[in-house]
């Protein structure tokens, strides 16, 4: 237990080298590492300082292995500190902080080598991805999975400020409406943000809400020294006056030091014996350290709060700080990207006993028995299994998956019902696929998937329509077998949920293989939740449906436009937009396996779906044709020896490239159709290529676009079209120097029926042959599509 004194001594020790060794790590990348011009380290030093001791009870004591940290981005130096002191870090990474290849400004799962569990950095997503992490581990033991592990427990450390992001509002309603548990939030209440001092009476705010969505929360004001004057005579008019201070006042005296908080002390409470006897018994530096002894920087404080909870629910910690406390710029409101001048540190170093040459050791300058600390950070619980990032066994997926083709269909169509082909059998990939949706199960065709496989709650829930037996297409009958999580409409938390689903192989060492479905648009509105969750390295598959303005009567405000760029230019992302259900198929099958692969190729899918039922092709699914299809690309009509142009489109607007073909097969010579089903994978295919030509002279390697247009003569014309942004497809061109035409969208909100639109925005037949005739040569088209 850490009332133990001798434990608190070591606990505290190990705290102030962390904070010596995380400020020695931004002074050295700003004063010391030769060359860092333009790398000045703003923005951590103070912020970090915040969470020194919170962080190090937490990682020297309390947590233990199966537990799962979001670290707040700026407190990275701490982490990393932290790490290296438990020899998972290195001297050369972190006197290479924030360079390349160097310690990371912001803890990264992916490029930091000290065990991350999750990354930060975009303020906000850490914090709701350990939210979701939680469900996520409760979804594997309901399924029987992982049984053997102990449950953790998913912590975020969270800035105050940080509290702003709305997507933290919205994964706590969701935490709620699921029975959050397991989950705690340790708020770093400095009040301060960037740029300023934060609004009086937050922390009440904060405790509120938090009661309100179920949650404990315990708030740490006092440090030990506090409560221990507290105690003494006229301790409560110091109390009282400690909690009527405005924020910006208290910021200012801890800047200001001792004699200012003393000044202020006699002005305020006035001469009341005791109270004066209290402050005047201390000299000013004892008065500073009583003043700033807050909670949150407190080890016996923190300790015993964190040990203090005995149960699963879930726990918000308001733990008041002081940002850059114990540096020469603690509480100064301008402090976020607050530096020691050279001076300063050198006064510091000398006052922490550190040697010239020895700021890296690992124990320099502290007391305490060099070998009792090292078995100290030994046996520290969470250090005791090394690194705990685990890992999963493939789950096998079929070459081809299979499904009751018609003769016409929509994508999207075609999705459900492969969904729904999975979940009529018993293979390991049907038990390890997880559905979520916003909102959106039904309209985005999952209806199928979840009357077989059943929504997931911890707890039975029956469909009440369904055991009135009211007649209903679906059944919404919850249980901890269900395999479907249905969220509410926020697109932040259905990416922040893929994230952490998508990382259960690593944490939970189960593997399963999340699908979303989403309308395209919305893409958009959970962006940087999709970013982030790429970034982590998270495996999912996402179907946005309806997309483009194919959606025409759903309405102008639903059309999505730049989502083709998006699936094009997000990393970790291969995005496809098929035209034809047999190459949904073959893009699914794909993309399970996609998910899965640990080679530095694998990473998540995004399929570009449409509701247009357009008629099928009838062909047999070829290993070639199937590659084809994954690289990006096939010929639907091959173009002869003499081809004057070719038509390349992708997705819904099939029908009007292959329309267009025949119009111009009259008049112009061995038209080729490009069907382009990733002009992702065709384009990083393109890009790869070139960088190992470049790289390696002589290789004489070719992309799969490159062939496909290598048999076209020079003067030979392309036009693309897409129902997205032109620019998509509008690169084809210079892959061989071709003249092209890129047919697009780019406005937005018009509705009307599909003809309409495609007529208005210039991707119908007419505008494919209007910008084939101005590519080529010959007499005018003579046949055009009719006007409706
Ligand atoms: C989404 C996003 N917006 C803006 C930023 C820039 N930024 C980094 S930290 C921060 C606020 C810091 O305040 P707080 O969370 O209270 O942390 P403190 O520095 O006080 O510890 C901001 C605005 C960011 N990282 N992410
Ligand atoms: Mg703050």
């Amino acid at each position: 237990m850490t009332t133990d004194p001798a434990r608190l001594e070591m606990l505290s020790a190990l705290a102030r080298k962390v904070l010596w060794l995380s400020s020695w790590t931004i002074h050295h990348a700003n004063h010391i590492r030769p060359n860092v011009d333009g790398l000045k380290v703003g923005g951590h030093q103070a912020s970090s300082a915040s969470l020194v001791t919170i962080m190090s009870a937490l990682y020297f004591s309390v947590l233990r292995p199966q537990d799962r940290v979001a670290v707040k981005p700026h407190a990275s130096p701490v982490f990393h500190a932290i790490q290296y002191l438990f020899g998972h870090q290195s001297r050369e990474k972190l006197e290479n902080f924030r360079g390349f290849k160097g310690a990371q400004s912001y803890p990264s799962r992916t490029k930091d080598v000290d065990d991350v569990d999750f990354s930060t950095g975009s303020v906000g997503l850490g914090v709701a991805q350990t939210l979701f992490a939680s469900l996520v581990q409760d979804y594997v033991r309901a399924h029987g999975w992982a049984k053997d592990r102990p449950e953790g427990r998913m912590i975020a450390l969270v800035g105050d400020a940080e509290m702003d992001e709305g997507n933290i509002f919205e994964a706590l309603l969701e935490g709620w409406k699921h029975g959050l548990r397991n989950t705690w939030w340790v708020v770093d209440y400095n009040r301060q943000s960037l740029d300023a001092v934060v609004r009086e009476g937050l922390w009440e705010k904060f405790e509120t809400m938090f009661r309100n969505f179920g949650w404990d929360v315990v708030i740490v004001k006092y440090g030990s020294l506090m409560r221990k004057a507290f105690a003494e005579p006229g301790g409560q008019a110091l109390k009282k006056w400690i909690d009527e201070c405005p924020n910006q006042l208290y910021s200012a005296l801890c800047f200001q030091g001792g004699a200012a908080f003393r000044k202020h002390l006699r002005d305020e409470i006035g001469d009341q014996g005791a109270v004066t006897q209290l402050i005047d018994r201390r000299s000013d530096d004892q008065l500073l350290e009583l003043m700033s002894n807050l909670g949150g920087h407190d080890m016996a404080s923190m300790c015993e709060a964190f040990e203090a909870i005995d149960h699963d629910r879930p726990v918000c910690f308001i733990a008041y700080t002081i940002k850059g406390i114990g540096l020469p710029f603690q509480g100064h409101k301008d402090n976020h990207a607050g530096l020691m001048t050279v001076a300063q540190m050198e006064k510091w170093r000398a006052a922490q006993n550190i040697r010239p040459g020895r700021e890296w050791d690992k124990f320099e300058g502290l007391s305490q028995d060099p070998a009792a600390l090292e078995a100290f950070l030994a046996n520290a619980p969470f250090n005791r299994e090394g690194r705990r990032r685990l890992s999963a066994p493939v789950i096998e997926v079929p070459e081809r998956l299979s499904f009751t083709p018609s003769s016409q269909m929509s994508t999207q169509q075609g999705f459900g019902l492969l969904l729904n082909e999975i979940a009529r059998g018993d293979s390991e990939l049907a038990s390890r696929i997880v559905t979520a949706s916003p909102d959106v199960t039904v309209s985005t065709n999952l209806g199928a998937w979840v009357n077989r496989r059943g929504l997931f709650a911890r707890a039975e829930k029956a469909d009440l329509f369904r055991s009135e037996k009211i007649p209903s297409t679906f059944n919404w009958d919850a249980s901890p077998r269900g395999q479907h999580i249905e969220l509410g409409i926020a697109e932040m938390n259905l990416f922040i949920l893929m994230s952490a689903l998508g990382l259960s192989h690593a944490i939970n060492g189960e593997r399963l293989l999340p699908v979303a479905t989403l309308y395209d648009p919305f893409i958009e509105r959970g962006l940087d939740a999709l970013n982030y969750a790429c970034y982590q390295d998270a495996r999912f598959m996402v179907a946005a449906t309806p997309s483009g303005v194919t959606l025409a009567p759903e309405g102008g405000a639903h059309q999505s436009i730049a989502t083709p760029l998006i699936g094009m230019a997000q990393d970790g992302l291969a995005s496809f937009e098929p035209a034809f259900v047999d190459e949904v198929a073959v893009i699914m099958a794909f993309g399970f396996r996609h998910m899965q692969r640990e080679d530095g190729e694998g990473g998540s899918v995004y399929l570009r779906l449409s509701t247009r039922s357009i008629d099928q092709v009838q062909r047999m699914m070829t290993p070639d044709l199937q590659s084809a299809i994954t690289e990006g690309a096939y010929w639907l009509r091959k173009p002869g020896p003499n081809a004057e142009v070719i038509i390349a489109y992708t997705g819904a607007v099939a029908p009007e490239a292959i329309e267009a073909v025949g119009l111009l097969g009259e008049s112009r010579r061995d038209i080729g159709l490009l069907a382009i089903t990733s002009a992702d994978q065709l384009h990083a295919g393109w890009t790869a290529a070139r960088k190992l030509r470049r790289d390696r002279r002589g290789v004489q390697h070719l992309s799969h676009i490159e062939k496909l247009l290598a048999p076209l003569p020079r003067e030979c014309g392309i036009v693309t079209v897409l129902d997205g942004h032109p620019a998509t497809l509008a690169w084809l061109g210079s892959v061989r120097g071709h003249r092209a035409e890129a047919l697009g969208v780019e406005h937005f909100g018009q509705t009307g029926t599909i003809d309409d639109l495609y007529r208005h925005h210039g991707i119908d037949a007419n505008a494919i042959i209007d910008a084939a005739e101005s590519l080529t040569a010959g007499a005018p088209v003579r046949h055009r599509k009719m006007a409706v």
